[in-house]
């Protein structure tokens, strides 16, 4: 029984990722400097009554202006790799090509040079939320024309950045963006089309995907040799009993979850058969003829199957599943179309954040269900922590969550066979927790956002998380002597 097995100590290959991760909207800050276009997160945070406290990312962590100290901190913790994230519109202040921007490109090569420099490695992320605000005038990512402006992003970078970059990820979380700015409004850009808006924006962003992918395949990999997929982002869901209606609805939710963007990619170039089955019966029962579930053309999903080089894994925590009929005849929501409520345990020891438990064995029940339905694939962890809501550097209980998490991943790896590859914590240091601005800190660094210098303070889970770097994993205290004498 995985929930109670002791700790494993042993070490990872040696060729295993450590890295740490941020976004750039959540640290950059600069908004506006060199030329930078405004972002959907720039409109809806300016617009006040989205985020917390009205805060903004205009300044965030000031690491468009602290490239220095970010290194110094990446080098501290003795990771080999950093994963960020692009500015599209610093890149493409309007989006589109034509207004391609030399000083937002240089940054990032700055950027680049210096990993190179420090030898980290880097694993780029193109689209991690900030849309230019111009492509959302026109629709943002509910306009099928999104599918072509993102490939003329994507070719840029690739063109700009693909000498120095062997790992990059096109999509941060689809399930997140398309759900919480398309349909709940809680995200930029803060639409509450309810029932369609996720499904038909997460629509574009799968096509968007293959597109980029393709043409890094048949433009950039023979000359850069690097890696392109999407990072996915998905709890582990147990049944909340054992009756039968419990456990069918905990197995339909990773297929509902992690399926609805993986299964396409991954599979068959076509969304989950329950998923369709689901959304289908649900649109029905509303009186609809058509499911509210847009589908793919024979010729699309040729395009999209098999468009990844690994799979890239956001993990945070574990859910209970309950049956219950949800769908109505008169309300559309993607919350109610599969008949499952979600539930947490009142045990399990609480992060910052509402949604986030510390429960460790989820992760390696999850890592087994991907070896289980999508095969062999190498997968990178590209984010994985937890939240406090406070100034303080004393963090124990980060310090276990990411001893415990790091160990159910060694275990999947050694004891299960899973092809687990790197490991990136969220964050390098606390930044801007989107709707929740700056209260939610999930920082290897403590950053003091009151201070205009944004000083970072090593947090104690940072020397923890060094440590398992450097050990490659866990060495007995016992043994670990006996190796120094
Ligand atoms: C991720 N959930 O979002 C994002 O990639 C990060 O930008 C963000 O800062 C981090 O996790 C912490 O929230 C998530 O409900 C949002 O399980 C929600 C969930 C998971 C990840």
């Amino acid at each position: 029984d995985p929930k109670r097995d002791t700790f494993l100590w042993e070490t990872f290959p040696d060729d295993f990722l450590w890295g740490a991760a941020t976004a750039s909207y959540q640290i950059e800050g600069a908004w506006d400097a060199d030329g930078k276009g405004p972002s959907i997160w720039d409109t809806f945070s300016h617009e006040g009554g989205r985020v917390y406290q009205n805060q903004t990312g205009d300044e965030a962590c000031s690491s468009y202006n602290k490239l220095k100290r970010d290194i110094e901190m990446l080098q501290e913790l003795g990771v080999k790799s950093y994963r960020f994230s692009l500015s599209w519109p610093r890149i493409l202040p309007d989006g589109t090509a034509k207004s391609f921007n030399k000083a937002g490109v240089n940054y990032y090569k700055r950027l680049l040079d210096a990993l190179v420099r420090a030898g980290i490695e880097p694993m780029v992320t193109l689209y991690h939320w900030d849309l230019p605000q111009d492509l959302q005038d026109i629709g943002g990512w509910e306009n099928e024309m999104m599918v072509s402006y993102f490939s003329d992003y994507a070719d840029i970078c690739f063109r700009e950045f693909g000498n120095r970059v062997k790992l990059w990820i096109t999509f941060n979380e689809q399930i997140i963006f398309t759900t919480h700015g398309y349909e709940i409004g809680s995200h930029a850009p803060g639409l509450k089309h309810s029932g369609y808006g996720a499904y038909r924006a997460g629509h574009t962003t799968i096509k968007a995907h293959a597109q980029a992918w393709h043409i890094y395949d048949q433009k950039y990999r023979n000359k850069q040799h690097g890696k392109v997929s999407a990072v996915f982002q998905s709890s582990w869901f147990e049944p909340k009993t054992n009756s039968l209606g419990d456990k069918l609805a905990a197995k339909r939710a990773p297929e509902v979850v992690l399926g609805w963007f993986a299964h396409p990619i991954l599979v068959d170039g076509d969304y989950p058969a329950v998923m369709k089955e689901y959304v289908a019966n649900a649109s029905r029962l509303q009186g609809l003829t058509t499911s509210r579930l847009p589908e793919f053309t024979e010729s699309e999903k040729k395009m999209i199957a098999g468009t990844y080089d690994f799979l890239g894994l956001n993990h945070y925590t574990t859910t209970y599943v309950s049956h219950k009929a949800r769908a109505q005849p008169r309300v559309a929501s993607f919350d109610l179309d599969f008949d499952m409520e979600l539930s947490q345990d009142e045990a399990w020891p609480k992060a910052a954040s509402s949604w986030l438990k510390v429960v460790p064995w989820g992760l390696r029940r999850l890592l087994g269900w991907i070896k289980e339905n999508y095969g062999d694939v190498p997968i990178y962890i590209t984010e994985n922590g937890m939240s406090q809501s406070g100034m303080d550097t004393n963090d124990e209980l980060r310090i276990k969550y990411y001893q415990s998490y790091i160990n159910e991943m060694l275990k999947a790896h050694l004891i299960d066979g899973v092809n687990v590859k790197g490991y990136f914590a969220w964050s390098l240091m606390d930044n801007f927790e989107w709707a929740e601005g700056y209260s939610e800190k999930f920082g290897l660094y403590e950053v003091d956002f009151d201070d205009p210098k944004r000083p970072r303070t090593p947090r104690d889970s940072a020397r923890a998380y060094a440590e398992i770097i450097q050990n490659n994993g866990f060495i007995h205290p016992g043994s670990k002597e006996k190796t120094e004498l």
